[in-house]
């Protein structure tokens, strides 16, 4: 390109910026998200870019796609804190304030693995299914699939997440603090449409999973919550499962513990009692909105978190005036988000939150609030969800009240994250209204 058009080039996108800049302020009338002085002179609108002057790759070159290399910082991370810091055993926990809309990709998946993830040869794969069916049956993956398959949209949360913050935030992160869980769209089949065919015995009340894993990870799961939801997957996201989950098959029970959710399954078997039961799971106990615990077990609570900001990415750079969308997530393993309220003062006094997109049973829901910055303010934002199951989260101190500090499971109160007078954000516990403790 010589130099004429170049400058020619130059002078055309000055002047476009400039119309279409007073063109929004106007459309905007002050509502503007974005002063126009944001574009005014900005050199990287205004010299050639060195990416538009060469031959790009060529399109083939990544045959399965990676990420931006800009993006290298958006990863799973693990901590020495988790899981005793053995690496091979551990927790890769996902970068939920990287996450946009509800759908957590592959590369990203939280990740929990007793003994490592295991490489499982799909040619050798084999599913048993025996106990109390009229027709036990070994099936291959390639029989498995020829079950009519379903593809749903669901989270999987491990118990644990958020479990070391009893006493008070350990992480000023909202990864550490709050990723142990992921949402995919999997496709498998119901548990119940094999069962159809295999024929379960009336007097079958509980079912083993077991995988093929170093950890075997042997659960027993209620016969009813199977004939509910539960389905045997192999599609995560549109491809194949991926090795940290299960690779070729998993077990997934909708909004239950993660740690049931066996990987790469090999065994299904029915009985009439339970090989183990997880006696400390079963004595959990919810908070209605009266304030009331009632008894349940495996399910995983209505939550949520604020995503943005968080202390990874803060609101550092916004001016006095500046409109920004607050964004979170919220999901519940008893149904359907119904409702987000969001705090500006840790809890004490709430306004209701936007549900964005698709609000779906045993998923994630993204909510959002556009809010006008004022320079210097302080705020503790703190969310509260509710679900069609009738559940909405408490305070910390009624949890407490009713869980102790000692447990690590099931852990979900509300939580408040600070945005100082400087926008730098905080993970910080209310535990009595209007103060903050254990910050
Ligand atoms: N076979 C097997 N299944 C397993 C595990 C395991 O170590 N081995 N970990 C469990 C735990 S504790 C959790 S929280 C979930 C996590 O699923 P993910 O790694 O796909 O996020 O898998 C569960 N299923
Ligand atoms: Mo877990």
């Amino acid at each position: 390109m010589d130099n004429k058009s170049q400058h020619d080039k130059t002078i055309d996108r000055r002047e476009f910026f400039r119309k279409s800049a007073a063109a929004s302020v106007a459309a905007l009338a002050g509502t503007s998200v974005m002063s126009s002085d944001a574009m005014a002179d900005d050199p990287a609108i205004m010299h050639h870019v060195p990416w538009g002057q060469v031959w790009g790759d060529p399109v083939t070159k990544n045959r399965y796609g990676v990420p931006s290399k800009y993006e290298h910082n958006v990863t799973r991370r693990n901590t020495k804190l988790l899981a005793s810091g053995n690496f091979r055993a551990s927790i890769a926990v996902t970068p939920i304030q990287e996450s946009m809309g509800i759908i957590t990709p592959n590369g990203l998946f939280f990740s929990r693995s007793h003994g490592g993830v295991a490489h499982v040869d799909p040619n050798e794969f084999r599913l048993m299914i025996h106990g109390l069916v009229e027709k036990p049956i070994v099936l291959t993956l390639e029989q498995l699939k020829r079950y009519p398959s379903v593809t749903r949209t669901h989270f999987i949360e491990c118990p644990a997440n958020g479990g070391q913050e009893w006493r008070g935030p350990q992480f000023n992160s909202v990864q550490f603090a709050k990723g142990f869980m992921s949402c995919a769209e999997w496709t498998g089949v119901y548990v119940k449409t094999i069962l159809e065919d295999l024929g379960l015995k009336p007097e079958a009340q509980w079912m083993l999973a077991e995988g093929s894993d170093n950890s075997e990870m042997g659960r027993t799961v209620p016969v009813d919550k199977v004939l509910d939801d539960a389905m045997i997957v192999w599609g995560q996201n549109g491809e194949a499962l991926r090795p940290e989950q299960g690779y070729p098959v998993r077990l997934l029970l909708p909004g239950w513990e993660g740690n049931l959710c066996v990987k790469w399954l090999k065994r299904l078997e029915f009985s009439t009692e339970p090989w183990y039961c997880k006696e400390e799971t079963s004595k959990y106990t919810a908070l209605q909105p009266s304030g009331k615990a009632i008894q349940h077990f495996y399910a995983n609570e209505v939550n949520s978190t604020v995503t943005s900001p968080s202390p990874e990415i803060p609101w550092t750079n916004l001016k006095d005036g500046d409109i920004v969308e607050i964004e979170g997530l919220a999901w519940s393993g008893m149904g359907t988000i119904t409702g987000v309220d969001l705090s500006f003062d840790g809890g004490n006094n709430y306004v209701k939150a936007n549900l964005k997109g698709l609000v779906l049973p045993k998923s994630w829901t993204r909510w959002s609030y556009m809010h006008t910055y004022k320079k210097g303010e302080r705020l503790l934002l703190t969310s509260r969800a509710m679900d069609d199951a009738g559940y909405i989260q408490p305070t910390i101190d009624q949890e407490v009240s009713i869980m102790g500090v000692e447990s690590v499971y099931h852990r979900n109160a509300v939580e408040t994250w600070e945005v100082t007078a400087t926008g730098e954000v905080n993970h910080v516990q209310m535990r009595t209204p209007g103060g903050i403790k254990n910050a």
